[in-house]
């Protein structure tokens, strides 16, 4: 297609093409519908559509423009048998209507590609609250009622597909996932496109077609999916058609890039690996054609780009073709109301003409815009769509609502997993040895590659490597499509490990990659993975929302892992240390939210493994990365996973008496601490009970009432007790353990210390000692709560007291740890060992890689 960077001149009341500001500028375009010359105001071209395939698209179109309408205003009388009455109007209106007719178009123009080549095409809608516009196209070509079997094809059906939408007890104005065609929700805008990648990656039959707003565009992680482009091998991944649908506004004000020139349009696509191909106009037969010849243009080269991969006649990454689409915003609607121009400007985004319940006048503008789509053309007798135009749509799983890669759980195959006892960490007992828990998580993953070629992924901010994860590449590379040179390591466009500096990709891609059937996870810094908070927010609504529809089939989880944490940021400092992300998670419906602090690596994989067969959760899974002690070996590891927390006998003291003080853990570093507070205990305090409890899946602590994973009151109270004191140290916020106790037995006894956001580069210890959590505040607070020993607990308070004094000096002279905490390990005859902890056995010590 040409790309016009001509002003538009009007000769003899005809629009030649040029400026696009034109189609913007409402008061000119107000001027034109004024002189009645709205229709055909272009240059019509004369093909590639058949004259009479024309007329039936734009009549087509018409009909899902209509229900548009109807939807966002029509409580009863359908198909205006009879005269618009106020009464059928209803009371509340609500919804969007500026977007429909452009997505309407783009659905139908989808279809006939569909219908000429069999091609399997999902759509993806950026701008989601064009709910109207998917609702009306699944509608009409049936896979709306196959869900909805009350919605039928029929004057009933089309009455009932008005009253649900945007009512109570229908159905929202979105794209939800009561839509048969989304998988992408679209509510909070800029993740279209990097779902459209997520679910093109592995579908090599795939084009998955992403409509994406201008407003959308102007956000930071649509900005930022361009660059997909370069992890998308032709050879093996389907192909993504992004069409930029320009219709000049947002909400209330211009956008961006429909008031830049075609010509900048190009030199920034063209810049990022694509070739754009314009559309624009107002006369709907012009577009239609424009639109249809520049979609076979895109097609044969989507096609021809695969051929030549796929034969081995090209390497490297293509250029794939992405269409920029300017029409009018709410085009077909009302060019002004009350001498106010609409169509064309943003106040054609929601409910182009207003009361129109209370005024009457509006309500024949209403019904005359309506009347004018030719209701009694497009609808039989009953109201179901007539054959001719109804026969437009393709059939079956060929219908992008109909595609089982929108409804991802028809396709999912369960993981072939390989045996985690070859994985487990060989530990000699309890607190003996050191490991960096993720190394043999990256065995077990480089094999789950093996064993799933196509259907796992990994993804990772560049942090696959550091986050110890590093066997993976031993079978594998990061996917690269752009050029290599030959320093580069573990680079290939074959590879599967997807490593982009953006947060947002990370969790886009893996989000459309789920949602489309298969299986994955990422891994992060814990206090970067906030970047993307809102993103997972809208990820767990989704499954939220979608588990309300049976026909939706069960997804593979979305897993986390943040093993960079804040405990450990020896290298990088408070800006580092953050741990909000699980309490933003927390914050959603607790069917879907599971988090877990595995105490070590053989906790580690035992709660990967669930994670990785579990469906429609968020795992968020937080185990450090440096050479920690190990505490159980996987069969335990296995029995205390199982258990969700369970007492750890080793490190309490002996017999089944009530303990004095029950001393609690959630994470890795709390885990020493407690049990190194509970040695401190066992050692200077004699004849003190002490219990010590590990909770490795969180939501444990809460009332089944609250989490499915909820402890029954008789199972808390026999690992807490009903009236011990518990001394809590936990990895996070301590008013998160805070609000999971709230109604267990006595809940004031609980105690919890955790991390209040004090931090700054300094030893791993000092960090503890910073949030009071280390292991002599943990058994000074002990003692606090147990009056019982009072007397004999002096000397100890002393000692605990004294060496948090001796720590702050110490470690400015010798800018690290005392040696009694570096070489401490579990001892039951309480001897302090004079060296540090030997790595586990096959640990591999070297650390070959950054640390950071
Ligand atoms: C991240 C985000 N910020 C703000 C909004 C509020 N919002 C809803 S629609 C809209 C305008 C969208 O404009 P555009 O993408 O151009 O869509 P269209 O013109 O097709 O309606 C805005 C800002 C949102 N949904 N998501
Ligand atoms: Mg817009």
């Amino acid at each position: 297609m040409p790309i016009s960077n001509s002003p538009h001149r009007i000769e003899n009341g005809v629009v030649t093409t040029g400026d696009p500001a034109f189609l913007f500028d409402a008061a000119l375009s107000t001027a034109i519908a004024a002189e009645g010359k709205r229709q055909a105001i272009e240059l019509v071209p004369k093909g590639p559509l058949a004259p009479d395939l024309l007329d039936k698209m734009i009549r087509y179109w018409h009909a899902a423009n209509y229900l548009c309408v109807g939807q966002i205003y029509l409580f009863e009388n359908p198909l205006l048998r009879t005269p618009l009455l106020a009464a059928q109007i209803k009371p509340r209106l609500l919804g969007h209507w500026g977007t429909s007719p452009g997505q309407n178009l783009i659905y139908i123009h989808l279809n006939r590609l569909i219908k000429a080549h069999a091609a399997k095409i999902v759509y993806i809608s950026g701008p989601g609250h064009g709910g109207p516009s998917l609702n009306a196209c699944s509608y009409l070509e049936g896979s709306y009622g196959e869900v909805h079997s009350e919605v039928s094809q029929d004057e009933n059906g089309m009455r009932l597909l008005f009253r649900q939408f945007s009512t109570p007890g229908g159905v929202p104005s979105h794209c939800g996932p009561h839509v048969p065609n989304s998988m992408h929700e679209g509510g909070e805008l800029g993740y279209s496109l990097v779902h459209a990648f997520g679910a093109a990656f592995d579908n090599p039959d795939l084009i998955v077609a992403c409509v994406i707003g201008d407003g959308e565009s102007e956000t930071c992680p649509l900005e930022g999916s361009w660059k997909s482009v370069d992890f998308l091998n032709p050879t093996r991944d389907g192909a993504v058609l992004p069409i930029l649908h320009l219709n000049g506004y947002k909400i209330s004000a211009p956008t961006v890039q429909g008031r830049t020139s075609d010509a900048d349009l190009t030199a920034l696509y063209c810049g990022r690996g694509y070739k754009p191909y314009f559309v624009e106009g107002y006369s709907p037969e012009a577009v239609h054609q424009r639109l249809a010849a520049a979609l076979d243009a895109a097609y044969a080269e989507i096609r021809a780009i695969q051929q030549a991969a796929r034969n081995g006649k090209a390497s490297g990454k293509p250029v794939w073709p992405m269409i920029v689409l300017r029409t009018s915003k709410g085009w077909t609607c009302p060019v002004e109301v009350d001498g106010i121009p609409i169509e064309g400007t943003f106040r054609a985004h929601q409910v182009p003409i207003a009361s129109v319940k209370e005024n009457p006048g509006h309500l024949k503008i209403l019904e005359a815009w309506m009347r004018g789509y030719h209701p009694e053309t497009l609808f039989d007798a009953d109201g179901a769509l007539i054959p001719e135009l109804a026969e437009l749509a393709p059939r079956g799983n060929l219908r992008m609502g109909g595609s089982p890669h929108v409804n991802g759980g028809r396709v999912l195959v369960a993981l072939d997993l390989p045996d985690l006892s070859d994985y487990g960490l060989d530990i000699p007992g309890p607190g003996q040895v050191v490991a960096e828990a993720p190394r043999k998580l990256g065995e077990f993953f480089r094999d789950i590659f093996k064993r799933n070629p196509a259907t796992f992924r990994i993804f990772s901010p560049d942090e696959t490597n550091s986050n110890r994860l590093n066997a993976v590449f031993e079978t594998n590379e990061r996917s690269f499509m752009a050029q290599t040179v030959s320093i580069d390591d573990k680079l290939a466009p074959e590879g599967r490990v997807m490593e982009v500096l953006s947060e947002h990709l990370c969790q886009g891609w893996l989000e459309g990659y789920l949602l489309t059937g298969r299986h994955g996870m990422w891994n992060s810094y814990e206090a970067f993975a906030q970047v993307v908070d809102s993103m997972l927010t809208q990820h767990a609504k989704w499954l939220e929302q979608a588990r309300e529809y049976s026909w939706r089939k069960p997804l593979a989880s979305l897993n986390v892992l943040l093993t960079s944490h804040v405990w450990r940021q020896d290298h990088n400092g408070f800006s580092h240390q953050a741990t909000g992300f699980v309490d933003n998670a927390l914050a959603r419906r607790s069917e879907t939210i599971r988090v877990y602090y595995p105490p070590d690596g053989n906790c580690l994989l035992n709660v990967f493994e669930h994670c990785l067969r579990s469906r429609n959760y968020v795992n968020i899974v937080t185990c450090g990365k440096q050479p920690q002690l190990q505490w159980l070996s996987l069969a335990e590891a296995r029995e205390h996973c199982s258990r969700g927390a369970s007492i750890w006998k080793f490190a309490s003291t002996a017999g089944d008496d009530e303990p004095d003080v029950v001393l609690a853990c959630a994470g890795d570093v709390p885990t020493i601490e407690v049990c190194a507070a509970s040695w401190l205990l066992q050692k200077h305090v004699p004849g003190i009970r002490v219990r010590v409890v590990n909770v490795v899946d969180l939501t444990a602590l809460m009332l089944p009432t609250d989490h499915p994973h909820g402890m029954d009151p008789m199972s808390f109270d026999a690992l807490f007790t009903k009236d011990a004191p518990v001394v809590f140290a936990f990895h996070n916020n301590r008013w998160l353990i805070h609000s999971m106790v709230h109604g267990r037995s006595n809940e004031s006894r609980f105690h919890v210390r955790g991390f209040m956001d004090r931090g700054t580069t300094t030893t791993p210890f000092d960090m503890l000692v910073l949030n009071e959590m280390s292991r002599f505040h943990l058994a000074l607070d002990a003692l606090t709560h147990v009056p019982r020993l009072r007397a004999q607990a002096a000397a100890a308070i002393d000692l605990f007291e004294r060496t948090l004094y001796a720590h702050h000096s110490y470690i400015r002279e010798h800018l690290d740890d005392m040696p009694e905490i570096t070489n401490w390990r579990w001892t039951s005859d309480w001897s302090e060992p004079a060296t540090a902890p030997p790595y586990a056995k096959g640990h591999p010590r070297a650390n070959l890689f950054s640390d950071s």
